[in-house]
């Protein structure tokens, strides 16, 4: 078992049953502008700590530690914001309220997002929480243990406030939690001391604190998959499919529409609304090819028969092939193909080429 040099003793955890949680590295709490400025805070303090949380994203992800970014904000009618939250700390700007980075702690706007050095890769888990403590209203501990992770490294801003809460809740759930010294912060130097040293107190009556340099070491060791989540997931799932696919006759029956040269369209969820979920089967003559496009949300496509290929690799039946918002390719297919496709966002071919110049 990894051992890291710790307080108040050493903190051992299972390879396989540990994560990490990165508390709400959002451009909110760390950049001029947002929502800890709005009341008054000194934000150069945070900045402070993303190398080193960077530095432990990139060892946890080379040592295929799952990673749960959490980011607090509200839907935008913030029907999920208690009045309480919004009033709390009577400052000229609060919760909903418009400022140079949108408007404040609302989900999708600039300032809620992540520093940009810190964002999510592909295959990592965000969670937005409306709470401070990230179980608050969320999925958390059924994420957790659909994961079978027990131990959980805890890292983020700010200290005393969504960290130490977070915290907290997992230790009452059984969870065994390590702060991670030097990668959390907060505003106020003397909060952030005492909090560490209340998590430690009494044998570790929250858990264990240690420095980052001591989390990586012991993360060094993990000899695991490390290959990202997103790409283990779609092996195991391709690997399923490949037992139920079968050949292109079998699709002959359907009601094919036409859709661009050489490729016909079933639509599923057919979706006129720009921004909602669609999906539909493609069925690609030989030789059929789509050309360059740029996929603004996520797309997921099921080889069902044939083949087709991005370019950089062919796709068999019984391929997942999962696109990240952001990706862009061209699709040909040389043999034919059926695949089923799954888009996070309506797609357009005059969207994609507008995106593509921007
Ligand atoms: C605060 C947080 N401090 N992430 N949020 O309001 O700690």
């Amino acid at each position: 078992m990894p051992i890291v040099s710790a307080l108040p003793y050493d903190y051992d955890f299972p390879a396989d049953g540990v994560a990490l949680i990165m508390i709400d590295m959002q451009r909110d709490f760390v950049e001029p502008g947002g929502f800890g400025a709005s009341l008054g805070n000194d934000v150069a303090l945070l900045q402070k700590i993303v190398p080193t949380v960077r530095r432990l994203l990139d060892g946890c992800r080379r040592a295929g530690v799952p990673i749960i970014h959490t980011q607090e904000g509200h839907v935008p009618s913030l029907a999920d914001c208690p009045p309480s939250k919004r009033t709390r700390g009577r400052c000229a700007q609060t919760i909903g309220d418009s400022g140079p980075m949108g408007r404040i702690l609302v989900l999708g706007e600039p300032g809620c997002d992540f520093v940009p050095e810190l964002r999510p890769l592909p295959g990592e888990i965000v969670l937005p929480k409306p709470g401070k403590g990230a179980f608050c209203g969320t999925d958390l501990d059924g994420i957790l243990r659909r994961m079978k992770v027990t131990h959980l490294l805890i890292g983020g801003v700010t200290t005393e406030v969504c960290v130490q809460t977070t915290m907290r809740e997992a230790n009452d759930r059984g969870y065994e939690c390590l702060l991670i010294e030097d990668a959390t912060e907060s505003y106020f130097p003397e909060f952030k001391r005492a909090t560490l040293e209340m998590v430690r107190a009494q044998g570790g009556i929250v858990g264990w604190t240690a420095t980052a340099d001591n989390v990586l070491k012991a993360l060094s060791g993990i000899e695991r998959d490390a290959r990202p989540a997103i790409h283990r997931a779609v092996a195991t799932v391709s690997k399923a499919l490949r037992n139920l696919v079968g050949n292109t006759e079998r699709f002959d029956d359907i009601a094919w529409q036409p859709f661009r040269s050489g490729v016909e369209i079933f639509p599923i969820l057919d979706s006129a609304i720009p921004g909602k979920y669609a999906s539909a089967l493609l069925r690609y003559q030989p030789g059929a090819s789509v050309p360059q496009h740029v996929h603004l949300g996520c797309e997921h496509i099921v080889v069902l028969a044939g083949s087709q290929s991005d370019g950089c690799e062919t796709y068999k039946a019984g391929d997942l092939f999962a696109s990240p918002p952001g990706t862009s390719h061209s699709i040909s297919s040389p043999d034919g193909c059926v695949v089923l496709a799954v888009w996070e966002k309506l797609v357009s071919f005059e969207l994609m080429s507008a995106a593509r110049i921007a």
